[in-house]
C-alpha cells in the first residue's frame, strides 16, 4: 500500500471510529443478576459497559443507584460476586463521585457512610473531570481497590472496559388491602398472618423463591394448601375443599 493510500485509510478510519463509538447506547443495561446481599437483603446488578453517568441512569430506571459501598463486607461482597463475574475480570463504576465539588466524594445514592478503600496514590484527580469512581479489576496490583477517572466507557486501550453494579432495596409487598380476612405469605409455612387460619401444605408442596422473599411452590398434580372452615373466612359450600393453587 503507498502512503497516500495509507493516509486515505487512515482518515476513513478516523471518520468512522468517532460514529462507532458514539453508537454505545447512552444508557447502560443489565447483564447479570439481580444477586441478592443475604447481608442486607439489597438487590444487585451487573451492568453494561457505559459512562458512570449512563451506568447511573440505568441503575435509577431499577429503582436504585449505583452501588454505595456502606463497609469492608459490602465491598468484599460485591468484587467476589461481580469482579469477575462470568469468568471475565471487570472494571465497575460505583456510585462515588466528586462531581458537585472537587475533591468532595458522595455516593449517588444520597448516603453518608464514610468507608473508602482507594488504590495507593488516589483518588489522583489526575485530569481535570476525574470525578467518577471504579474498582480496578481482579488480577491487576490493588485489584479492589478504588479509582477517579473520567466519565468514560473504557479507561483508554482495548479490553479496558468499565461496567457498573447497582444496587437497590429489596422489594416489599404492597400493603394489604382493608378487610383482609386471611393472608399467607408463604415465608417457610403456611400461617395465615391476618386471620388465624393456618394451612396444612398437601401432597408435596412445598417452598420456592417469590417475587418478595419465599411463595408456596405447587409443582405436581393435587399439591394444594388446605384451610380448615372458620367463621371467619365462609366460603360457603361446595363440592370439596377449597384449592390454593
Ligand atoms: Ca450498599
Ligand atoms: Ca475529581
Ligand atoms: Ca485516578
Amino acid at each position: 500500500m503507498n502512503m497516500g493510500k495509507q493516509l486515505a485509510l487512515v482518515a476513513a478510519l478516523a471518520a468512522i471510529l468517532p460514529v462507532l463509538l458514539g453508537a454505545r447506547p447512552t444508557q447502560a443495561a443489565v447483564v447479570g443478576g439481580p444477586l441478592t446481599n443475604a447481608a442486607n437483603g439489597h438487590l444487585y446488578y451487573l451492568l453494561s459497559v457505559n459512562t458512570w453517568t449512563g451506568a447511573e441512569a440505568e441503575a435509577q430506571t431499577l429503582g436504585g443507584h449505583l452501588v454505595t459501598i456502606n463497609d469492608a463486607a459490602e465491598d468484599g461482597w460485591v468484587f467476589t460476586n461481580f469482579g469477575n463475574f462470568g469468568g471475565t475480570a471487570r472494571y465497575y463504576w460505583i456510585g462515588l463521585n466528586d462531581v458537585t465539588q472537587e475533591g468532595t466524594y458522595t455516593w449517588a445514592s444520597g448516603e453518608t457512610n464514610t468507608y473508602v478503600n482507594w488504590a495507593p496514590g488516589e483518588p489522583n484527580a489526575f485530569a481535570s473531570g476525574d470525578d467518577y469512581v471504579h474498582l480496578l479489576r481482579p488480577g491487576e496490583v490493588s485489584a479492589g481497590k478504588w479509582n477517579d477517572t473520567a466519565n468514560i466507557t473504557n479507561l483508554g486501550a482495548p479490553g479496558l472496559d468499565v461496567y457498573a453494579v447497582a444496587e437497590t432495596l429489596a422489594p416489599t409487598c404492597v400493603a394489604p388491602p382493608s378487610g383482609l380476612v386471611s393472608w399467607w405469605p408463604g415465608e417457610g409455612d403456611a400461617a395465615d398472618a391476618v386471620g388465624g387460619n393456618g394451612g396444612q401444605l398437601q401432597g408435596g408442596a412445598g417452598f420456592g423463591a417469590g417475587k418478595v422473599g419465599q411463595a408456596f411452590s405447587f409443582t405436581g398434580t393435587g399439591q394444594h394448601l388446605r384451610v380448615a372452615a372458620a367463621t371467619n373466612l365462609d366460603v360457603g359450600q361446595g363440592p370439596g375443599p377449597l384449592p390454593l393453587k
